[in-house]
C-alpha cells in the first residue's frame, strides 16, 4: 500500500499536534453540553488544516458556519498541487476534469453541482445553485452555463503536471476498464462541518472524484444524504472514499441518523462503516470515511481502513489533526 503525500507535514504544520485512534466516546467533546456555541470546524484529510484556518477566520468572527465552510474548501480547490479536489484534480479516462461540489446549512436549505468542468470554485456554484434557483442540483453542461450567467471565475483543466500524468496513465492503461483499486493516492476529497457562535451547522463537500474515472460518472460527494448531510436538530456528516459504496448506504445521512439515535459521532460514523462492510461481500480495497459533527459541538471519524484523517479547530484547541479510528488494516 503506497503511503500518500499528505503524510509529509510541512513546516506550516509544524504546530499541529497528531492524535492518534482513540476509543469512542468523548475524547473530542466540548464542554457544555445541549447546543454548543463555541464555534468548531473539521474537515477531511490534511488538507483540512488549511482549509479550516480559512473557515475559522469567518466563524471567529462571528460569521455563519455557511459562509465558512464555503470559504474554507475554497482554499483546497485552488490548491494546484491537490491532485483529487478543485484545478489540480486529476481527470477522467479521456482527460476532463470534472468536479463534483455541495453544500447544505442549517435551514435544510441544499445545493449541488457534478460533472461540471472549467469553473474555478464549484462550491460557491453550488451555493448559488442553492440560493438563486429552486432546483438543488445542476449538472455537466447545465451546470457550468448557469455558473457562466452567474459570472464565476473559470479556470483551464487539466494543469500541465496532471495532463503529464494522464498521459502516462494512458499509455499504461490502454484497456483498464475494470475497478481500480482505492486507495489513497487518488482519494481525498474535502468535506467540512462547521458549527458557529449561534450554533447553527453547515457542511460543504468538493472533489474532482475518482482518478480516470468514466466520463460522466457522478461520485456521493455532491449527493445530498451521500457525501453530506445535516440536520440543525442533530447535526451534520460528510464522507470520503469510494463514492458508488458511500452512496448505496446514503452515507452521510445514515450517520446523522445513528447521532438522532442518541451515538456520539464517532459512534454515528463507526455503525455506518459496519453498514458499508456489511452490504459488501468483498472490502477489499474499499476505503470510505465519515467524519460528523453533533450540536453540542462533539465531533468524531471512522473509516473502513487505517490512513484516514481529519483536521479540527475550535477556540480550546489549536488546528489538530486527528488519526481516524477504523475497522480494519491494509
Ligand atoms: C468520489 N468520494 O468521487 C469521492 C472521492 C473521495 O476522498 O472522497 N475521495 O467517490
Amino acid at each position: 500500500m503506497k503511503r500518500r503525500s499528505f503524510f509529509k507535514f510541512s513546516l506550516a504544520t509544524a504546530f499541529t499536534s497528531i492524535l492518534k485512534p482513540q476509543s469512542i466516546f468523548g475524547m473530542q467533546a466540548l464542554k457544555n453540553p445541549g447546543r454548543n456555541s463555541n464555534p468548531v470546524v473539521i474537515s477531511t484529510w490534511s488538507h483540512g488544516i488549511e482549509a479550516n484556518e480559512a473557515a475559522w477566520k469567518v466563524l471567529g468572527n462571528s460569521g455563519s458556519s455557511l459562509d465558512a465552510v464555503e470559504q474554507g474548501v475554497k482554499i483546497t480547490e485552488s490548491d494546484l498541487s491537490n491532485r483529487s479536489v478543485g484545478i489540480g484534480g486529476r481527470p477522467d479516462r479521456t482527460g476532463h476534469v470534472t468536479v463534483d461540489a455541495c453544500i447544505m446549512d442549517e435551514r435544510s436549505r441544499c445545493g449541488a453541482v457534478a460533472c461540471i468542468e472549467g469553473i474555478l470554485h464549484p462550491i460557491s456554484v453550488a451555493r448559488a445553485v442553492m440560493e438563486r434557483t429552486q432546483h438543488v442540483m445542476l449538472v455537466g453542461e447545465g451546470a457550468k452555463s448557469f455558473a457562466l450567467d452567474c459570472g464565476f471565475e473559470t479556470c483551464k483543466t487539466p494543469i500541465k503536471e496532471v495532463k503529464k500524468d494522464w498521459k502516462e496513465w494512458k499509455k499504461e492503461n490502454k484497456e483498464a476498464f475494470e475497478k481500480p483499486v482505492i486507495n489513497h493516492e487518488n482519494h481525498d476529497t474535502i468535506g467540512m462541518l462547521a458549527i458557529d457562535a449561534k450554533g447553527n451547522i453547515s457542511g460543504s463537500c468538493t472533489t474532482s472524484g475518482w482518478a480516470y474515472k468514466l466520463p460522466g460518472r457522478v461520485g456521493d460527494s455532491p449527493i445530498i444524504g451521500a457525501g453530506l448531510f445535516i440536520d440543525n436538530e442533530v447535526g451534520g456528516a460528510c464522507a470520503t472514499g469510494m463514492g458508488e459504496a458511500i452512496i448505496r448506504i446514503a452515507g452521510s445521512h445514515t450517520v446523522v441518523e445513528f447521532m438522532r439515535q442518541g451515538h456520539h459521532p464517532e459512534k454515528a460514523c463507526k455503525l455506518a462503516v459496519e453498514r458499508i462492510i456489511s452490504k459488501h461481500e468483498d472490502v477489499q480495497g474499499l476505503q470510505c470515511g465519515f467524519i460528523a459533527i453533533d450540536k453540542s459541538g462533539q465531533v468524531g471519524g471512522y473509516s473502513v481502513y487505517n490512513g484516514f484523517n481529519y483536521a479540527m479547530k475550535s477556540s480550546d484547541t489549536e488546528k489538530i489533526l486527528i488519526d481516524a479510528p477504523f475497522d480494519r488494516k491494509w
